[in-house]
């Protein structure tokens, strides 16, 4: 391996995200420290969040984007605290940077990994193993519409939220879908609600099947999003790849990480397949301010999304070197709560960099 520099800027967020984004960067310096010199990880942190925006009135410098350009990935937290307001701190930092840098490809796999149990009878590691793929730009989460009449008094405001759907977007995320099936089991699951929502819905299957036909070596099927929820219960073997509009697939990746054990594990990457911009990764899980400061929370959807930057960035050796340290802490332990253990999140750090130093 030639020396390789890569510069990774550093948002913890809010709540949990200041507790197991240093996990993460522990494991990406043990690497480092391994690499007898070949691998460095240039960090640059930024204290972006509820926090900032309490003190800032913005939930990210003016010119964040701008500043986030230059990094080769973004290694994110979490982002939400009671204190602001949902919808603006999202808006503010999350979506500004996902939409910002057109990371249209959510990535979000669900794996039963060693020694964890599935709440589902028959879960087991060959039967839970599929990636939800989340269109990521635009749909139920372009931010078009607005609530208006509200001086008619409190009973009488209304409100409307569109979503938007582009045969672009459609299309680009379900190619990336079908692009990463040839890589795994082959089938290619869409899920939509295009029997109410006729319009963009109906745009979406029409996409699917037309980009379906051109892979005629990947199985592909339909589903409804209210089939799938019970279907992914009660047959998760029976799903590869699935690849849904942005609520949707925010909706369904939460059932994954559940059904996988926890959402404690569960990890994702906000790709620019394109890589005109940096890429982020982030736990799928928000901040969490019910445990928030106990030292508690489960640092393996952070690691595991570490592992996913790491891929993207070219380091697929060290991205399978983490995913077996993760996977021998899982077998081994020591847990968090969230799995059933009494471990702190330190513990579980110091468990994967253990094994990650071991080989
Ligand atoms: N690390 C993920 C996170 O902070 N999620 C908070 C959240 O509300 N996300 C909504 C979304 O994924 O669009």
């Amino acid at each position: 391996m030639s020396k390789q520099t890569f510069r990774i800027a550093v948002i913890p967020g809010d709540g949990i995200g200041n507790e197991v984004v240093p996990v993460g960067l522990e494991v990406l310096e043990t690497l480092q420290a391994l690499s007898n010199g070949q691998l460095t990880f240039a960090f640059e942190w930024f204290p972006w969040g509820s926090a900032y925006y309490l003190t800032h009135g913005r939930m990210m410098a003016e010119d964040g984007l701008e500043k986030l350009k230059a990094f080769d990935a973004i290694y994110f937290g979490a982002v939400g605290w009671p204190e602001v307001p949902d919808h603006i701190a999202l808006w503010g930092l999350r979506l500004a940077i996902c939409q910002g840098f057109d990371q249209y490809a959510c990535v979000r796999p669900a794996q039963l990994l060693p020694g964890i149990e599935s709440p589902l009878r028959n879960g087991s590691p060959e039967s839970i193993d599929f990636v939800v793929v989340r269109e990521n730009s635009e749909g139920e989460y372009a931010g078009i519409g607005g609530r208006n009449l509200g001086s008619r008094g409190i009973d009488r405001e209304v409100a409307i939220q569109s979503a938007l759907f582009t045969s672009l977007g459609c299309e680009r995320i379900i190619r990336y879908a079908f692009e990463l099936a040839r890589d795994r089991r082959r089938k290619v699951t869409s899920v939509t609600k295009s029997n109410a929502q006729q319009y963009a819905m109906t745009l979406w299957d029409e996409t699917f099947a037309r980009v379906a036909a051109e892979h005629p070596d990947i199985e592909s099927e339909s589903v409804l999003v209210d089939a799938m929820a019970a279907k992914l219960v009660l047959r998760p073997d029976a799903y590869d790849v699935i690849v849904a509009s942005n609520l949707f697939g925010d909706i369904l990746s939460d059932l994954g990480g559940a059904i996988a054990g926890s959402l404690g594990i569960a990890a994702s990457a906000n790709i620019d397949p394109e890589r005109r911009y940096p890429s982020m990764f982030e736990p799928v899980h928000g901040s969490a301010p019910d445990i928030a400061g106990k030292g508690i929370a489960n640092p393996i959807a952070a690691v595991w999304s570490a592992a996913m930057m790491l891929d993207h960035l070219g380091l697929t050796g060290e991205a399978a070197r983490v995913m077996r340290a993760i996977g021998w802490s899982t077998e081994h332990g020591p847990r968090t709560p969230d799995l059933g253990g009494v471990a702190t999140t330190k513990a579980v750090g110091d468990a994967i960099v253990d094994a990650l130093m071991r080989g």
